[in-house]
């Protein structure tokens, strides 16, 4: 009985829905577009340090070559081969990256792009990342090889043009990308070896790219021919953790409940929520977060994948439309952000993105196509200015102080309750994790001033949204927690960041 209990804990924590990050690590960051030498780099240099269990990076493996527009970030979701080569470098680079991130217990997490290959109008030759030639119109890709039996031509030859019906989600081209056919043991071995090249190397784990448009089933036989992670860096029998992109914000006929059994689910309704609350739009207020979770129909919280926005949706694209939250609103960001890294909710990925020349043109941003900053489409390097913040148009959201930051709060309140909420019965509330930290949000257009049950042991404790804990000094804010573990607090409206956080391990 004993025994049985042991091993079916062991099995749970080896499981698919298990970052497989180090110990006390609970949040990734995706570095979109970056070059695997940058990432190797900020490995070491940041990410170690600062906290940050893992990196999605995205895909590495031969695409397509766009010329009109030039060089789009979607050309990175139209596969050629499964050959490790792109704008972000070739197989050696990517191999010396996820050995130095994983040798500082940083984990790398690979974006699969595995239920097409290129647009069904993508014309013949070899304008790949990697020269491979293809012929989109014949349906040959001879460096997998693939040829005409191995897509869903034979069941739907045309676009998905109907989300309520399942079929045509799952068998139909998603526009236009020609759709792999994955019933095929065939084709399920081709994907099955591209994704056990990369655990071999020691990446551990996948985003599925596109899963709402794969037939639940046809994953789990992909899944099942993959191989346990590296023992190099994972122990005996850890199985790759799996988040699988499938937007399912409610009125489609797929539910991301149907991937359950496969791994967690991207949870969109997260941030297309989270934005209206921060925002005050449809009369939504952050008093109404009390019950934040489960309790607003997301889905259970161990199958969550959760995010304020990503690659997609920060242009204004995908799911959630104008209510989406990105850098470009830094002020709500910051706080739509703390508030994700702060509640207990799901497993967190922070974004990490790079700037484009937004032009709204009838409310739509006519440059979201525009890929990451390059010369002539080479990648531009990550540079690192001397205050820390990166060069060359890189954003990098993770480096700022207060996203960094939380970063190390949720890791101090790992495992801790939620506990002690208090709001206001509009914009001003506050919570903690036990006794281990407890943050506070002022998002009403008046100020706050109040005396609240912190939950954690007296003290003075360094703000780390308004400045950092350095050799025992605070740069920000200091506050003073009782005896009894009430604190004062007041927050100006018009404050640059409107939110406190103090933790374990920002004790003076
Ligand atoms: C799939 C969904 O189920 C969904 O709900 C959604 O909002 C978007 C998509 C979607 O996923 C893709 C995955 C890929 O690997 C490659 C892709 O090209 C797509 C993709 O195109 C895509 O849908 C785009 O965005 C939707 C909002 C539109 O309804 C779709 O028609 C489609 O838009 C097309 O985007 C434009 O019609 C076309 O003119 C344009 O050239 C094309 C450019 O490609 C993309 O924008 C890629 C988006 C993408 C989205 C992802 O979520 C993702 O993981 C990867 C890429
Ligand atoms: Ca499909």
């Amino acid at each position: 009985m004993k025994f049985f209990l042991l091993l079916s804990l062991l099995g749970l924590c080896s499981a698919q829905y298990d970052p497989h990050t180090q110990y006390g690590r609970t949040a990734i960051v995706h570095l979109f577009e970056w070059r695997w030498v940058d990432i190797a780099k900020e490995c070491e240099r940041y990410l170690a340090p600062k906290g940050f269990g893992g990196v999605q990076v995205s895909p590495p493996n031969e695409n397509i070559v766009v010329h009109n527009p030039f060089r789009p970030w979607w050309e990175r979701y139209q596969p050629i081969s499964y050959k490790i080569c792109t704008r972000s470098g070739n197989e050696n680079e990517f191999r010396d990256m996820v050995t130095r991130c994983n040798n500082v217990g940083v984990r790398i997490y690979v974006d699969a792009v595995i239920n097409h290959m290129c647009g069904a109008g993508g014309g013949s030759g070899t304008s790949s990342t990697c020269g491979s030639y293809y012929n989109a119109g014949n349906r040959e890709f001879p460096s997998v090889p693939y040829s005409g039996w191995d897509f869903n031509d034979n069941k739907c030859d045309g676009e998905i043009s109907n989300y309520n019906d399942a079929y045509q989600v799952r068998n139909c081209r998603l526009s236009g990308l020609l759709d792999l056919a994955l019933e095929k043991d065939y084709v399920r071995t081709k994907i099955a070896d591209y994704m056990n090249h990369l655990i071999d190397i020691g990446v551990a784990g996948f985003r599925l790219d596109a899963a709402k448009h794969m037939w639940p089933g046809d994953i789990k036989a992909v899944l099942d021919k993959l191989h346990n992670l590296n023992t190099r860096w994972f122990s005996q029998g850890s199985r790759p953790f799996i988040f699988q992109e499938v937007i399912d914000l409610g009125g489609e006929a797929i539910k991301s409940s149907e991937y359950f059994g496969n791994g967690r689910v991207t949870e969109f309704k997260f941030g297309a929520k989270l934005g209206t609350v921060i925002r005050k739009w449809n009369g939504e207020k952050m008093s109404y977060l009390k019950n934040w979770g489960e309790g607003w129909g997301l889905v259970p919280s161990d199958r969550a994948l959760v995010f304020v926005d990503n690659h997609d949706n920060q242009r204004g694209h995908g799911a959630g439309g104008a209510s989406i939250l990105t850098f470009w609103d830094a002020r709500m960001y910051k706080m739509a952000v703390g508030f994700m890294l702060a509640h207990p909710y799901g497993f967190t990925r922070v974004m990490s993105s790079y700037r484009w020349p937004r032009n709204f043109q009838n409310g739509k941003d006519v440059n979201d196509w525009v890929g990451p900053p390059n010369n002539n489409g080479a990648t531009k390097e990550v540079t690192i200015n001397p205050d820390t913040t990166c060069g060359n148009d890189w954003v990098c959201e993770h480096r700022w102080r207060q996203i960094r930051n939380m970063v190390a709060f949720r890791n101090v309140v790992n495992g801790q309750p939620f506990s002690n909420w208090w709001d206001n019965g509009s914009n001003q509330v506050a919570f903690g994790r036990g006794n281990r930290g407890f943050i506070v949000f002022n998002n009403d257009d008046w100020s706050l001033s109040t005396t609240l049950q912190t939950g954690l042991p007296g003290g003075t404790y360094c703000d780390v949204i308004s400045g950092d804990k350095i050799d025992g000094n605070c740069s920000g804010i200091k506050v003073h927690v009782g005896s009894d573990g009430r604190a004062h607090f007041s927050i100006s409206n018009s404050a640059e960041d409107p939110f406190i956080a103090i933790h374990a391990e920002s004790k003076l």
